[in-house]
């Protein structure tokens, strides 16, 4: 059994401290962030889902994977987010009302740190009106939103209007995602771009507001 497999048995498995234990001695043995994520770390939490789905995993055997997998995210934060001493924007980022799901979120929002930029994170369950203030507060020039649920994606919608109907918010951007999400329904709700994945989020996020070089 490779590292790789043990990581991703034990977040299955939701066994926070090994996962703990075994994504520090996989970075201490020289293995890359980027690849634990992806190949050990993800997989996982879709196994997860995947388990829910057939009926084998219940809502509290899907919570405590999803700590297993932060336990094992918060190694390979310092090593995604930069240390850029100016961010180039500033983006403010949340779960969208009546959702709770918030891995996925922080993944975009490390991404989004590690691109250069201040992320201001309102967290989960963040009615419109949040972004909003956060927003207008701020001079953020993006606001990211986060659903993972086909319920709770409907919710996005209001936030786009709510921005739109705010003079002070009416230029802020809006970038969404999340695994039921799709351009399709970005353009839909009218919101800036849609990302599916982190990497692809802090891609996006630079086309939409940082600054052209001369
Ligand atoms: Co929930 N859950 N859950 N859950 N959960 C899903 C999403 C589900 C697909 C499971 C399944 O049925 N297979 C299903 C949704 C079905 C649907 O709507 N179609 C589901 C359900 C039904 C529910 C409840 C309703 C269950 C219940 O109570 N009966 C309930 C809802 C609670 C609520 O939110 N109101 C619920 C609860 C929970 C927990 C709280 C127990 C827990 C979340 C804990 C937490 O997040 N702190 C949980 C979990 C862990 C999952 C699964 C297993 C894993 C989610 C995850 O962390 N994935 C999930 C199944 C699955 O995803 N396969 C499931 C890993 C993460 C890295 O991926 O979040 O997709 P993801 O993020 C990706 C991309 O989507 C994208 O980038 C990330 C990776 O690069 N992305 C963005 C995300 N946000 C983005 C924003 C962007 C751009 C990209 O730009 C701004």
């Amino acid at each position: 059994m490779t590292i790789q497999d043990e990581i991703f048995a034990a977040v299955v498995a939701g066994d926070s401290p090994a996962a703990d234990r075994l994504v520090a001695q996989a970075l201490a043995a020289g293995a890359d962030p980027e690849a634990l994520l992806q190949a050990a770390l993800v997989p996982a939490m879709t196994e997860v889902g995947a388990r829910f789905q057939a009926g084998e995993y219940f809502v509290s055997e899907m919570l405590v994977s999803a700590q297993a997998m932060k336990a094992g995210l918060k190694h390979l934060r310092p090593l995604l987010v930069s240390t850029a001493a100016k961010p180039i924007g500033t983006v403010v980022i949340g779960t969208v009302k009546g959702d709770l799901h918030d891995v996925g979120k922080n993944l975009v929002g490390m991404m989004l740190e590690g691109a250069g930029f201040k992320v201001i994170d309102l967290g989960v369950d963040v009615p419109p009106q949040r972004f909003v203030g956060a927003a207008a507060e701020s001079g953020a020039g993006l606001v990211a939103l986060s659903a993972l649920l086909t319920t709770t994606m409907l919710n996005m919608k209001a936030v786009v209007d709510a921005l739109k109907a705010n003079a002070a918010t009416q230029g802020v951007k809006v970038l969404i995602g999340g695994a039921p999400l799709s351009q399709d329904y970005a353009d839909k709700i009218k919101a800036d771009g849609f990302a599916p994945d982190a990497a692809a989020a802090a891609e996006s996020a630079r086309a939409l507001i940082a600054p052209v070089p001369a």
